[in-house]
């Protein structure tokens, strides 16, 4: 009988997913909800020196651990995002990297409008006068928020869930939507045409009513949203972010959110993750955090699972993976 190839995984996986993986491989996993610490980590994939590792979550994969793992041939991401991977090095070692785009673009971006909605028209503030006793008589004006009708946005990265968030954004009768990024795209219709402009960064930003961050992480993006980016902005805009917490720099937003130098700010995600309790955003009221929920309907969720084990199964029965990362 032909030797398994040895899988790490670093947290918990449902079930009925062990069980596929463990026809096809030996597998070593870290067996609770919270991720692996790094000094245990280093410890573990040592001593059983995976073949390959399946990542739930973003724990980082860097040159650290990958000198700990002598025999491994692939990594396999159930994410579209892996900024937490250390790609060149992967490729200098012939590492084949897997990851899952196109299967969570919708959720992502139905998210994306429930946040910009949720954010402009306070949801949070709202609730809360529900469950605290204080819906009462208001003034006709208080708890109002900022219509998304007849606004311009503008979206920084118009990718892959950058334009599933723009398509979804027309059916609210938008007047302009600016996209910053890599390129310029073409549009095959006079409409979309019209709508959509490729512009400078910094000219989105003095012109967008909601600038939406859904571009990924590297080092050209990281930390472009600083206090010389708010600076642009308009003193009514909401910011919101569905990619990475590292491309906004946080204490520049707290300031910018704090002073009034932008309306309101609604965020996926957040560095670190846990954000803890204590962060001074979870002291503003302009400010909705949620929990990293981007693609978290159920349906995506296995899809992401699916890809990224099929990634796997391929890459050791010398198929090619279902989308591997090249770089
Ligand atoms: C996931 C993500 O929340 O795909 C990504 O890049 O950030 C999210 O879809 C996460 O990676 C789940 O493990």
């Amino acid at each position: 009988m032909s030797k398994l190839p040895r899988l790490f995984i670093n947290q918990h996986l449902p079930e009925h997913y062990l069980n596929i993986l463990n026809e096809k491989f030996d597998c070593d996993y870290h067996d609770g909800i919270q991720p692996i610490q790094s000094d245990e980590l280093l410890k573990r994939v040592e001593q059983y020196n995976p073949d390959a590792i399946l990542l739930v979550g973003s724990l980082k994969i860097d040159k650290q651990l990958l000198d700990k793992c002598k025999s491994i041939k692939a990594v396999s991401t159930i994410s579209v995002g892996y900024d937490h991977i250390d790609v060149e090095e992967c490729k200098k070692r012939n590492i084949a990297v897997g990851y899952t785009p196109g299967v969570l673009t919708d959720s992502v971006a139905d998210l994306t409008i429930g946040l910009l909605l949720a954010t402009a028209r306070r949801f949070e503030e709202a609730m809360q006068t529900v469950r605290n006793g204080k819906w009462g008589p208001r003034d006709i004006l208080a708890s109002c928020g900022k219509s998304v009708t007849n606004s311009t946005i503008g979206i920084v990265g118009l990718g892959r869930i950058g334009m599933a968030v723009a398509q979804r954004l027309k059916s609210f009768g938008v007047k302009k939507i600016f996209y910053s990024g890599t390129h310029e795209k073409t549009f095959d219709n006079e409409t979309d045409q019209k709508l959509f402009s490729y512009v400078e960064f910094f000219y989105l930003l003095s012109q967008s009513d909601f600038v939406i961050i859904t571009c990924s992480l590297n080092e050209k993006t990281k930390n472009i949203f600083n206090s010389d980016a708010f600076k642009q902005m308009k003193p009514d805009s909401i910011l919101i972010n569905t990619s990475r917490g590292s491309i906004i720099d946080q204490d520049a937003l707290y300031d910018a959110l704090s002073s009034g130098q932008i309306h309101a700010a609604g965020l996926d995600v957040t560095v670190p993750e846990p954000l803890p309790p204590t962060d001074k955003l979870l002291t503003l009221k302009n400010c909705l955090i949620l929990p990293h929920i981007g693609s978290a309907d159920v349906t995506t969720r296995n899809k992401m699972i699916q890809v990224a084990i099929d990634n796997l199964r391929n890459y050791f029965e010398n198929k090619p993976m279902v989308s591997q990362i090249n770089v």
